[in-house]
C-alpha cells in the first residue's frame, strides 16, 4: 500500500511510518520539520517520501500533494493516516489561551478535513482507499482542561462517522482510532508549552501506551480484509480508567 501519514516526524507518527514501511508499504511522510523527516528518510530508505509541510497552511495541502513525484503520485495513494494533531495548554475554559484554541482547531480540524477533501476524490475515483483518523479518549469523555482539545476530537469522531455516511456504496474505509494516556511522546510536553516536569508528571507511576501500541492498530486496521470496517477503536492503559461525576456540594 502507499500510505500518507501526517505528522510523520515523530511520536506516533513516526512509529506509524516505520512500522508500515518495515511491513513493506510505501510511506508519504508529512510533517512541518524537515530536518526530522531528513533523519527518518535516512532511517526508512527508498520505501519513504518525506513531504515537508505545515497542516496549518491550508493552501500548500492541495499543491504539494499534488506535486508528488511518480512513485508516490496522488492517484496511486491508498490511504491516509490522518495523524497531525497536538493538545495545547490544560487551563481551565476562561482562562485558556485563545491562541491555543485556534491553533488546535486549525491544526485538528481545519488541516484534518483539507488532507482528506484533498485525497477523497482520488479515492472515490479508485473506488478504493482507506482513511484512518486520529481521534482521542477526550473526544467521548469530558475532562476539566480538556475544552477545545476535546471539542477538536469529539470534530474528529463525528466527521469519521460522517464520511462512512457519505461514502456508502464505494470501497473506501474510514476509522477513528481514539487512543487514551499514551506515553513516548512529546504530546504533554507540547501541552504544557514545554515544561518537562509537568509533562514527566502525566506519566510517573503508570504503565501507559506506548506508540508502538498505537502504531500497531494502524497496521491492524490497514491488514484487515477490505470488506472489514472498523468504525472507532478506542484504547486505554488498564491503569486509565473513569471517575463519578462531580458534584460541586455548598
Ligand atoms: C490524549 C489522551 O487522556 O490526554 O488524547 O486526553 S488524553
Amino acid at each position: 500500500m502507499l500510505v500518507v501519514v501526517t505528522g510523520a516526524s515523530t511520536g506516533f507518527g513516526y512509529h506509524i511510518s516505520k512500522l508500515l514501511v518495515e511491513h513493506g508499504h510505501k510511506v508519504i511522510g508529512v510533517a512541518r520539520r524537515e530536518d526530522k523527516l531528513a533523519e527518518l528518510k535516512n532511517e526508512l530508505k527508498d520505501q519513504f517520501y518525506p513531504l515537508v509541510i505545515d497542516m496549518t497552511e491550508l493552501d500548500s495541502i492541495a499543491t504539494k500533494l499534488e506535486s508528488l513525484p511518480e512513485d508516490f503520485k496522488i492517484d496511486k495513494i491508498d490511504a491516509l493516516v490522518n495523524n497531525a494533531g497536538l493538545a495545547l495548554g490544560l487551563a481551565s475554559a476562561d482562562k485558556a489561551s485563545l491562541d491555543d484554541w485556534y491553533r488546535m482547531i486549525d491544526t485538528n480540524i481545519k488541516g484534518l478535513v483539507t488532507i482528506t477533501h484533498v485525497l477523497l476524490p482520488y479515492f472515490v475515483k479508485n473506488n478504493k482507499g482507506t482513511i484512518i483518523n486520529m481521534g482521542s479518549v477526550a473526544g467521548n469523555y469530558p475532562y476539566p482542561g480538556a475544552n477545545v482539545y476535546g471539542g477538536t476530537k469529539a470534530f474528529v469522531e463525528q466527521f469519521s462517522l460522517n464520511l462512512r455516511a457519505d461514502l456508502a456504496g464505494y470501497n473506501i474505509r474510514v476509522t477513528n482510532i481514539e487512543p487514551g494516556l499514551c506515553g513516548g511522546t512529546e504530546f504533554s510536553l507540547v501541552r504544557f508549552h514545554g515544561d518537562q516536569n509537568k509533562a514527566d508528571n502525566v506519566y510517573d507511576g503508570v504503565k501507559a501506551l506506548s506508540p508502538e501500541d498505537i502504531a500497531n492498530t494502524v497496521d491492524w486496521i490497514l491488514a484487515l480484509p477490505e470488506h472489514v470496517n472498523v468504525n472507532r477503536i478506542e484504547l486505554m492503559p488498564v491503569m486509565q480508567s473513569f471517575n463519578g461525576f462531580n458534584v460541586v456540594k455548598k
